[in-house]
């Protein structure tokens, strides 16, 4: 099969919710259907309906006429219904799905398999198991779908935009005109600032946030292929990632005279935050439903979605798991126990909270972290009485911009850290003999030690998801916080006599709480934002070690964030390619760090020096994508670090301030970072 059929994979990911047999892609390409792949009502009129649309297109894609696979459990989900990785009978779904795009012998099979589901499936499920599907085909490496907001820009921003870009796209289709005229979104459109937790809006409705999460989960997901979902430590990824996504917004709540946000741990009160999304639903044609202030969860009956819980569960699962953290051991389904020991204890309960197929007993300790997010995002409408859709809370592409979402992943996070807090302090483990990191310095353009803030305006293509318009080419423009890049300079002594390599851990941590007091150590551990993480040669004697803060292990450029088409390097195939897509997932380096205030909010900047013989993982990396690693894993291959995610902050630590923790390998250094309330268009790209 030659390349370019792979690549006419992509075409899929046009006009999403246009059927197959509609003129794809902006070259202007068609699919040859066979006739049997139409709907029984068009059957009779295909071949017209075919002759018609393939005039004046540029080239005709022929379809194979192959024995379709049994597709009755995804056609199980209505094509105007949305589709929810939490929601168990959608997982099951996409998980048929998934496994029939990987079992398509060649790519002639999966083209034509998906010829047929792009008429006859549901378009989020079918873009949600493709995505999976290619991710994974060994066949299918190299294939940079594009970016989820640009094919259904509708859960990422504001209706009116889209209707603007619909107006643009409707009078102009030269791409080079329309493009001088970009449809601006407005930031915070969600509530107005009389409402405090809109203060930070600019983050919970980030795209680039928002895509990161809704990759993450594509790329972990729950429940499919066994092969698939069984990658290394993801249990334990689950809860780090999601663990530092809620010390990040906690940084940008403190920044922004928020408190902290509390954990969502008593499931029958009421949720004082309210979350009025105006999103946009395509697929159903109506809007994303909105939780009004002092909403509480209910108990769950809706037969569409089979789903049927009580609150109660929730309790019982909890109990259970709270049994477990402080027995250190778990019950399995044959009824003895297993211990939950130092090292992989985090990744059994990380499957088991989740709850993935990883579990080791579903039965017993339930599906508690997903049905959470089910709980709130049908909170309005638990029985289906009036045929509401899900909330945001209900899809991993839109959770992010609820604050509710906080408050639940706060609880989760505490759950792990029930655990944590049972495993010894590190102690010794901590040491690295013979290195002395005496300083850890910043260097920026605000001057030593400050780092600068300010908005950013970066554009965003929306041709892909503009269906049923005309052909053309719109871009959206968004404002984001950005950032001035900056140094680390990082003194270190080796007095062993030899060159050793090390890992560099670097973080940053808020230094005061909500009061403008000093916060505790073990406040300020679970705060700690991972900033970089990387392997360092470390001669003999002194040397200083230079790193920038575009090397980040933690984020991913505004390139692969955003991934327009023209962008990509390289043909399909090609390692430069391959790299690109798995690529997708990771921090948008645009927030590396929070907004800071316009006087300099405080924080420290903490740097360890590790032994790198005892973190390494005996691996070969090449070619594979490992920008972001540090949340996102490096695509088939190990976590890249022996060491427990988040280390040496994953653990209690008895030492009131930071300065009685710190050791001969480690840093720390006072810094601020100014926020200017200015925007500044994105300067152009090399
Ligand atoms: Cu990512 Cu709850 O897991 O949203």
């Amino acid at each position: 099969m030659s390349s370019v059929t792979k690549k006419d994979l992509l075409l899929f990911f046009d006009r999403p919710m246009e059927p197959s047999f509609i003129t794809k892609g902006e070259d202007g390409v068609i699919f040859q259907i066979p006739m049997n792949y139409f709907p029984k009502t068009l059957q009779a009129v295909s071949a017209e309906l075919m002759s018609r649309f393939e005039k004046g297109v540029k080239r005709i894609v022929p379809v194979r006429d192959i024995q379709l696979p049994d597709l009755s459990v995804p056609k199980q989900l209505d094509f105007n219904d949305q589709f929810s990785v939490f929601i168990p009978k959608h997982v099951k779904m996409a998980a048929a799905l998934i496994n029939i795009f990987m079992e398509m012998r060649d790519l002639e099979e999966l083209q034509s398999v998906c010829a047929y589901c792009q008429i006859h499936i549901n378009p989020y499920l079918f873009n949600y198991s493709l995505s999976v599907a290619i991710l994974h085909r060994k066949d299918t490496q190299g294939l940079n779908f594009p970016s989820y907001a640009e094919v259904f820009p509708g859960k990422f921003m504001d209706p009116r935009t889209l209707k603007r870009a619909r107006e643009i796209n409707a009078i102009e289709t030269n791409k080079e005109k329309s493009q001088q005229m970009p449809v601006v979104i407005p930031i915070n459109f969600t509530a107005s600032d009389l409402e405090p937790e809109q203060w930070v809006a600019y983050f919970r409705e980030d795209i680039g946030v928002n895509l990161h999460h809704w990759h993450w989960h594509l790329v972990y997901p729950a429940d499919t292929v066994l092969s698939i979902v069984n990658k290394d430590r993801r249990g334990e990824l689950f809860y780090y990632m999601h663990s530092q996504i809620i010390a990040r917004y906690n940084a940008e709540r403190l920044c922004n005279k928020l408190r902290r946000v509390s954990p969502y741990n008593n499931f029958f009160e009421p949720i004082p935050e309210a979350y009025f999304p105006k999103l946009e639903s395509t697929v159903a044609s109506r809007a994303w439903p909105p939780r009004f202030a002092n909403s509480v969860m209910h108990n769950l009956h809706r037969p569409m979605q089979q789903i049927k819980s009580d609150v109660y569960e929730l309790e019982l699962w909890r109990g259970r798991l709270q049994t477990a953290i402080s027995e250190m051991a778990i019950l399995l389904p044959d009824g003895s126990k297993m211990p939950l020991d130092e090292e992989t204890g985090i990744d059994v309960l990380g499957n088991l909270v989740e709850a993935t197929i990883l579990s080791l007993n579903r039965a017993y300790y339930g599906n508690m972290h997903n049905m959470g997010h089910n709980f709130i995002s049908y909170c309005h409408d638990p029985e289906d009485k009036y045929l509401e859709l899900y909330g945001v809370m209900g899809d991993s592409s839109t959770a992010m911009r609820d604050p509710v979402f906080y408050r639940w992943h706060a609880f989760v996070d505490d759950l792990f850290q029930e655990y944590k807090n049972k495993l010894p302090p590190y102690g010794d483990k901590l040491d690295f003999a013979g290195i002395q990191v005496s300083s850890i310095n910043v260097e920026s353009v605000r001057g030593a030690n400050r780092f600068s803030t300010h908005w950013e305006q970066s554009e965003v293509e929306l041709d892909g998801g503009l269906d049923f318009t005309p052909r053309g080419s719109v871009l959206a423009r968004f404002t984001h916080l950005q950032h001035d890049e900056f140094t680390y300079k990082i003194n270190v002594h080796n007095s062993s006599g030899k060159d050793v390599m090390g890992t560099v851990r670097i973080f940053m941590a808020p230094t005061l709480n909500e009061e403008g007091n000093q916060l505790s150590f073990n406040d300020q551990r679970r705060l700690m934002i991972e900033m970089d993480k990387f392997s360092q040669s470390i001669p003999a004697g002194s040397s200083t070690i230079s790193r920038i803060s575009t090397e980040s292990s933690v984020t991913i450029p505004y390139e692969r964030v955003f991934r327009p088409q023209s962008n990509r390097p390289g043909k399909p195939g090609t390692p430069a390619a391959a790299e690109f897509d798995f690529c997708g997932c990771g921090w948008p380096h645009y927030m590396l760090i929070p907004k800071g205030t316009p006087e300099g909010y405080p924080v420290i900047i903490y740097v360890m020096i590790s032994n790198w013989e005892e973190d390494r993982v005996e691996q070969d990396t090449t070619g594979t994508c490992k920008n972001a690693a540090s949340y996102c894993g490096i695509r088939d291959r190990k976590y890249p670090d022996r060491r427990a995610m988040g280390f040496p902050f994953d653990r209690p630590i008895k030492a009131n301030k930071i300065t009685e923790f710190l050791k001969p390998n480690m840093a720390i250094n006072d810094c601020t970072i100014h926020f200017t309330d200015k925007v500044q268009e994105r300067p152009p790209q090399a």
